[in-house]
């Protein structure tokens, strides 16, 4: 496989701003995607915040392995740390986060009530591209976001929204870079469409995609396109035969067979899996 090429150079700037970012945040909110969790977590950024709170978000559940994720999330679990695996698009999302938030910043809610103030406890949703930041961002702040308003003529900023628990929460997530220094996990991340597919060919992605599939879920596999087993490129022509993926003189259309395969894992077509 090439080598992906991260651009070292906007990965430091992105790593520099964040830190700013999370300076001025008491907790943060990790968002992980659950069909690839560790690939989602990028070791140089958990470095800079490893002081603070951090809620993972094992996000998209009705998408992922939770078998897996269990192993997933015994190796997120700490002091200062909580799990939360979550379907951000599902109602009922923002008072499953706000319970665990509060369990996870019970101290420091203690230490305010201790000095007598009523402080409020200031979050900060983050993860890397397509993880779903916006959507849970979007579901945690819910009516409370539509009271602030947009006035016409008013710069849109970040913005803090005022949650029920004494939480505040900046209204724009922070986007992760990922992690630079692991092929697998620059893999994963281009399965599950963090990364764009304009950096890996679409069609070398999908024989990787197959390749794993076939080696971690098997049956799965079978299920939806009729065979697993013999190489990612003769399993890729036997999806393009039996999909009739077929260009001018009967050549055998690799690109949107690719595409297909790529396109039903990403939709949860394949079922519900979880790569480590
Ligand atoms: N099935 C499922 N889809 C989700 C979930 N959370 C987000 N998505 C979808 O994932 C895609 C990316 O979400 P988005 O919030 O834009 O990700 P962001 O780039 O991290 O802000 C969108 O199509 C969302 O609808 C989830 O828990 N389950
Ligand atoms: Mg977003």
């Amino acid at each position: 496989m090439e080598k992906i090429n991260w651009f070292p150079g906007h990965m430091k700037k992105a790593l520099d701003m964040m830190r700013s970012e999370v300076s001025k945040v008491d907790v943060l909110i990790y968002v992980l995607d659950g069909r690839a969790p560790l690939a989602c977590l990028n070791p140089e950024f958990v470095k800079i915040i490893n002081e603070k709170p951090i809620l993972f978000v094992l996000n998209k559940i009705d998408m992922s392995d939770e078998e897996k994720l269990s192993e997933v999330e015994k190796s997120l679990l700490g002091e200062n740390r909580k799990v939360i695996r979550l379907n951000s698009t599902a109602s009922g999302a923002q008072k499953k986060v706000l319970e665990k938030l509060k369990q996870l910043c019970l101290p420091l809610l203690e230490r305010f009530k201790k000095k007598g103030v009523s402080g409020f406890i200031r979050a900060m949703v983050i993860g890397v591209p397509n993880c779903g930041k916006s959507t849970l961002v979007n579901n945690l702040c819910g009516a409370y976001k539509a009271q602030t308003g947009n006035k016409p003529g008013v710069t849109k900023t970040k913005q803090w929204v005022k949650l029920p628990g004494n939480f505040e929460l900046l209204d724009t997530p922070g986007t992760l870079w990922p992690n630079l220094s692991d092929q697998k996990a620059g893999m994963f991340l281009a399965f599950i469409g963090s990364i764009k597919d304009e950096v890996v060919a679409v069609e070398e992605l999908s024989l990787m995609l197959i390749e794993r599939l076939v080696s971690d879920y098997p049956k799965f596999f079978e299920e939806r396109f009729g065979k697993a087993s013999g190489t990612g490129l003769e399993i890729l022509e036997f999806i393009a035969a039996s999909r009739k993926f077929l260009l001018k003189g009967n050549e055998i259309d690799y690109t949107r067979a690719a595409r297909a395969v790529l396109d039903d894992f990403r939709k949860g077509r394949i079922g519900k899996i979880t790569l480590i």
